[in-house]
């Protein structure tokens, strides 16, 4: 079927011919409305009018970026990337990744299960709720898909036609080059204006020369490493959850990338809500609970990660036999040790890109009292600058808690 960009109503009229999805909706009479909340693409409820629990996600990428407008092109062929990596990972996390009804790359559609008594879990955080799941189910991801999308676990033919596959994902790479690495730290035409003229702080950050040679430093890494198949965008906004359950969405920035990444984007948000709190709502007991999650993160995922490493005998990097035991597991620490050191380097960037870069986060740019939100940038400035500067130091996890609240 030729391209054609779906509204609230023709989106009914396309799923009405895709016969998975007639079959689980049956005769019902249907409704649609928009929900789309993310920067890129547009997104449809769709439900029975009879029956509005009944109901389906649709999802549609547009051939430009929605949060500039349509002045701004952007092919829709990241929808091609989403839908490789949710069958990607539906095969290793299948209990994370929404269940696939349809997917059409002409029509850069995917047509998902519905997460109704799920919240995004930056909106969650915001509101100061905990989720007693978090740790262990977003540690077993990470651990998983970057465990078996590696070079230490897959062959060599095999991980080499997973790069084929992701790696021309190049516009969605290139737009991380360009706003988590390169843009927000100087002056140009995409940052928030209105925040960055006559900024001090904006014009410290611009100046800042350790820094940006330490960012040119992680942004070649994230431009160059290869070493397993990255979410690509893994901030609070792409984690929908509840009590019980935790998935995993928007997966259209996914190519084979650093390690490191992808726990850097989810450590960069959850401080980010650290902040908000410390400036906004002054919750200690949240701010407690936040420092613990990313402390159990880090610690639970390098457990996992060694975990699966230490069961796989043979892989593109490994031969049975190669290295006696001891020497393994000392190469396999020392390895495990760097992801999250690096993972630190890449929190800072895309901390310090949400300050002053044309996207910014609801815990930060949402604060409307400017001298509150003043202050909230100043924090993620400092915090984002120990973290790029420091990130090669550090040691344990314990050394990143003293960065976040030294
Ligand atoms: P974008 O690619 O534009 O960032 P997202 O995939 O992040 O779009 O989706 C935007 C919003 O749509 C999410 O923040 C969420 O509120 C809603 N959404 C997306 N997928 C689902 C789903 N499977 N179930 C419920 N809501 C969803
Ligand atoms: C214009 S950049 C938009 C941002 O939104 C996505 O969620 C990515 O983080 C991207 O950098
Ligand atoms: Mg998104």
């Amino acid at each position: 079927m030729e391209y054609k960009e779906l509204n609230k109503e023709s989106v009914i009229s396309y799923l009405k011919n895709i016969s998975e999805v007639m079959r689980y909706f049956g005769e019902d009479e249907l409704q649609a409305k928009e929900i789309g909340d993310g920067n890129l693409n547009f997104v449809y409820l769709v439900n029975s009018k009879t029956n509005p629990k009944k109901a389906l996600i649709v999802k549609q990428a547009v051939p430009y970026l929605r949060c500039v407008g349509e002045e701004f092109a952007l092919s829709r062929e990241r929808m091609t990337y989403e839908i490789r990596a949710l069958s990607e990972f539906k095969k290793i996390v299948s209990e994370f990744v929404p269940e696939l009804y349809h997917v059409s790359e002409e029509m850069s559609i995917v047509v998902m299960q519905y997460l109704d008594s799920h919240i995004i879990l930056r909106n969650g955080l915001i509101k100061g709720q905990k989720y007693p799941n978090l740790s262990e189910h977003i540690s077993t991801y990470l651990a998983q898909t970057l465990f078996k999308t590696s070079s230490l676990y897959l062959n060599s033919t095999q991980k080499r036609q997973l790069i084929d596959k992701f790696n021309s994902n190049t516009e969605l790479c290139k737009l991380t080059e360009d706003f988590v690495f390169t843009s927000a730290f100087m002056e140009d035409e995409t940052n928030d204006a209105s925040n960055v003229e006559n900024n001090p702080h904006a014009k410290k950050l611009f100046e800042d020369m350790e820094f940006k040679e330490k960012v040119l430093g992680l942004k070649y890494k994230f431009m160059t490493c290869n070493d397993a198949l990255l979410h690509g965008d893994l901030h609070t906004g792409s984690i929908m959850l509840n009590d019980k359950e935790t998935f995993v969405i928007d997966p259209e920035f996914a190519f084979v990338g650093p390690f490191g990444f992808d726990i850097g984007a989810l450590i960069a948000n959850l401080v980010n809500n650290y902040i908000h709190h410390s400036i906004v709502t002054t919750d200690e007991e949240f701010k407690e609970y936040l420092l613990e999650s990313i402390k159990e993160i880090l610690e639970l995922f390098e457990v996992k990660f060694l975990k699966l490493w230490s069961e796989q005998k043979d892989s593109a990097l490994m031969r049975d036999g190669f290295i006696d035991e001891a020497t393994a597991q000392k190469f396999r620490e020392k390895f495990v040790k760097n992801i999250i050191k690096e993972s630190i380097g890449f929190a800072g960037c895309k901390m310090a890109r949400r300050v002053f870069g044309v996207a910014g986060v609801a815990e930060i740019r949402g604060i409307e009292d400017k001298v509150l939100r003043q202050k909230a940038e100043v924090m993620a400035l400092k915090i984002s600058r120990e973290f790029v500067v420091g990130y090669e130091s550090v040691e344990k996890v314990d050394d990143i808690l003293g960065m976040i609240n030294g």
